[in-house]
């Protein structure tokens, strides 16, 4: 059967790693259609030999469209994903605006891969940062149960987008020259410097970041009880966010049954030997599919807690791949296609 995708959001980080990840995985597409800003409309990307005209993203494109991966920020998803819908297109959008809707499944595919079955169109995929923390996350509460989770966040440039990885790297390129430094994208310089605001404060202190790993992290495991406190901070790292965590379990945590689990898990890399200076670094998980865990370690903090380290490419499982990973598994079980939607409906 012919399957038409689309990805709205084409030229940003997104959605060219989006781009990339469908041609390298061989995803099972019939036709591609890019889409993004009437000022990149007309443009052409170059990919497998193959060359895409992007169109423009605009209401009454998605009638010849199956599936469309939305990666063109929440504004956007507000404005065109029903429109899409509504023309019998499936929509997997990586925006944070529909990820806490109940009738929006948001879906890791190693983690609730049966909320893909019930969607009434438009499946949300998390933030970067929580799906990178729940390669680690989920299968030490598979084994003992979580309660409790305090988070901090080490997160690359590459996760606010192209114009912060060049504000990174001209900031490195004039302190080396000793020249004045350019700082648009961040409050403060980047470079050599850490930055604890990431998205915007609330009432609480928090930020809108913090409270998304709470939020979804609940949903995606099924734990609304789950108690978080999450600091989450920019660092100059291009790609691949790192997140270190505590945690509290229900039952007696021990190591060995940790690392067993972790290794088992489909979505991490164990990366654990310390006496070998053996551990995850962002540098060494960028472009890969899976998120390395390491530092894993007793946590005497808690009756039953075990603390660790991960880090995972936020464009790839925080957001591409993630995304990509869902639509491959509809793929194999028939899920997609406008007969699929038209016979769920
Ligand atoms: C960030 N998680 O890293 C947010 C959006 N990708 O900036």
């Amino acid at each position: 059967p012919s399957l038409t995708v689309g990805i709205v959001g084409a030229t940003g980080a997104v959605g060219q790693e989006l781009v990339r990840l469908l041609h390298e995985r061989n995803f099972p597409m019939t036709s591609l259609r890019l889409f993004a800003s009437a000022r990149s409309a007309g443009k052409t990307v170059e990919r497998n030999g193959k060359s895409y005209t992007i169109e423009e993203a605009k209401p009454g494109v998605f009638a010849g469209v199956d599936l469309a991966f939305f990666a063109a920020g929440g504004s956007v998803t507000r404005a065109l994903a029903k429109d899409a819908v509504a023309a019998g297109c499936l929509v997997i959008d990586k925006s944070s605006a529909l990820r806490m809707e109940p009738n929006v499944p948001l879906v890791i595919p190693e983690i609730n891969p049966e909320k893909l079955r019930r969607h009434e169109g438009i499946i949300a995929n998390p933030n970067c940062s929580t799906a990178v923390m729940l390669m680690g996350l989920w299968p030490l509460h598979q084994a003992f149960g979580l309660k409790r989770i305090i988070v901090s966040t080490y997160q690359s440039v590459s996760g606010t987008g192209a114009e912060a990885v060049r504000e990174l790297e001209a900031q490195v390129q004039a302190h080396v020259k000793g020249l004045p430094l350019e700082k648009k994208v961040y409050p403060y310089q980047i470079a050599f410097n850490c930055i604890p605001h990431i998205d915007s404060f609330d009432a609480t202190g928090y930020t809108g970041e913090e409270t998304k790993m709470a939020q979804e992290s609940r949903k995606i495991m099924g734990l609304p009880n789950l108690r978080v406190s999450a600091t989450t901070v920019r660092v100059p790292v291009v790609r691949a966010h790192s997140i270190s965590v505590s945690a509290e379990f229900e039952r007696p945590v021990n190591l060995e049954k940790a690392r067993a689990a972790i290794a088992a898990f489909p979505g991490a890399e164990l990366v654990d030997d310390v006496a070998n200076k053996k551990y995850p670094t962002p540098l060494d998980f960028a472009e890969k599919v899976k998120c390395g865990v390491g530092r894993l370690r007793i946590d005497t903090a808690w009756d039953n807690g075990l603390s660790f380290w991960v880090s995972g490419d936020n464009l790839w499982k925080g957001a591409a791949l993630n995304a990509v990973q869902n639509a491959e598994l509809m793929a194999r079980e028939g899920l997609l296609g406008k007969a699929a939607l038209a016979g769920r409906a």
